[in-house]
């Protein structure tokens, strides 16, 4: 994709890694991605630090890729390397670097802002969001002044609230919420003037923001989840050209569009166990997703002969309604779904992605029930 388009730049607005303490199976996936990314040095990587993500891990990684094009930043303390692959960095100070790169024909400005944890603020006297504006200004404001053709692009992970209310972003489940309690919404308004594009990460599905400047969330390459299944997954190409004023365009590639790769995850409803069975053998090769839409429950056999021939199904069945079954002449009068056990399994299901409760659970559940009738 990077060489289809001729990116000169890849920007990884984090999270870099799923977790603070990534396998090691992660990092070695991370480390062959960024160096086929790079080229030999050709095209600088940058990424920066995720909610997710370890602050220290990433930062100890600061100078790893200096000589490949790698550039990760996880806080705003520490040295920068002053070459990326081919190109030569100006540390500007604040998180502001210069990159001058020989084949490009104007430099570049990036105002790295990897996340920050409110609870690291030096001080409860301002809001985060009043310190984060005031960081990100001076930073703009302390630096030399640059040619007129110089774009800055920022690079942050955030979650953007909206301050008028065009249609608010879902968090992704799997993602560990920023907007709890409302300290971390950034507000469109926040960002400083004087930006050609606010490069954004956190939010799975892509959105542009246009206003002052663009402000964009690629959303992530791939589906992390179920609730991620829209197909239009990829990243976003920008576009900063430089004569007298600056330019942006923006343009969202596809990732499925390349035929080397496919969706991960299929959700399919199904009607009949026949149905399912064939589901189930068709799509051997994804996350697959049953949503049970039968007028009966399956039975625990059918679910084993399904679970058996599919190693990464989830299913998940509705709660059936008491009117429905009593409606259902075929329904036995014990159906499986009159128990509050059943019930409590589906519901469990249901809410979480597919996933069945613990046998500990199960366990716990049955010890509630039983102290609740004994009482
Ligand atoms: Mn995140």
């Amino acid at each position: 994709m990077v060489k289809t388009h001729q990116a000169h730049a890849v920007l990884v607005a984090g999270d870099v890694f799923d977790s603070p303490n990534p396998p090691a199976e992660a990092e070695a996936l991370f480390e062959e991605i960024t160096a086929e990314l790079t080229e030999e040095g050709q095209r600088p990587v940058i990424c920066i630090a995720g909610n997710h993500d370890s602050p220290e891990r990433i930062d100890a990684r600061r100078t790893w890729g200096s000589r490949q094009g790698i550039l990760m930043i996880g806080t705003l303390e520490g040295t920068i390397p002053s070459r990326l692959g081919r190109a030569e960095l100006l540390d500007l100070g604040n998180g502001l670097v210069e990159i001058h790169h020989p084949d490009w024909s104007i430099p570049l400005r990036l105002l790295l802002s990897p996340y920050f944890s409110p609870y690291r603020m030096p001080s409860a006297d301002q809001s985060f969001v009043d310190w984060l504006q005031q960081s990100w200004k001076k930073a703009l404001e302390s630096a030399p002044v640059s040619s007129a053709d110089t774009p800055t692009v920022m690079l942050t992970h955030a979650y953007v609230g909206l301050d008028s209310y065009v249609p608010e972003l879902e968090e992704d489940p799997e993602e560990k919420s920023l907007k709890i309690g409302g300290a971390q919404i950034i507000p469109l308004g926040a960002f400083p003037k004087g930006l050609s594009y606010v490069a954004l990460g956190h939010i799975h599905r892509a959105k542009v923001f246009e206003g002052d400047f663009l402000i964009g969330y690629s959303g992530s390459p791939l589906q992390y989840s179920f609730d991620d299944l829209e197909r239009e997954k990829g990243v976003l190409l920008i576009e900063l050209q430089a004569e007298n004023e600056i330019k942006v365009f923006h343009q969202k590639i596809a990732l499925f569009d390349d035929s080397s790769m496919k969706p991960l995850l299929f959700q399919k409803r199904v009607t009949s166990y026949k149905e399912a069975q064939e589901a189930v053998i068709y799509y051997q090769d994804h996350f697959l997703k049953l949503i049970w839409g039968g007028p009966k429950a399956l039975s625990p056999e059918e679910i084993s002969w399904l679970k058996d021939r599919h190693e990464r199904l989830f299913i998940e069945e509705g709660i059936f309604t008491r009117e429905a079954l009593l409606h259902d002449s075929q329904a036995p009068q014990e159906s499986r779904f009159f128990s509050l056990e059943e019930a409590f399994r589906a519901y469990y299901i249901q809410t979480n992605k597919g996933k069945e409760p613990s046998d500990l659970l199960m366990e716990v559940f049955r010890e509630v029930l039983r102290k609740a009738q004994s009482a």
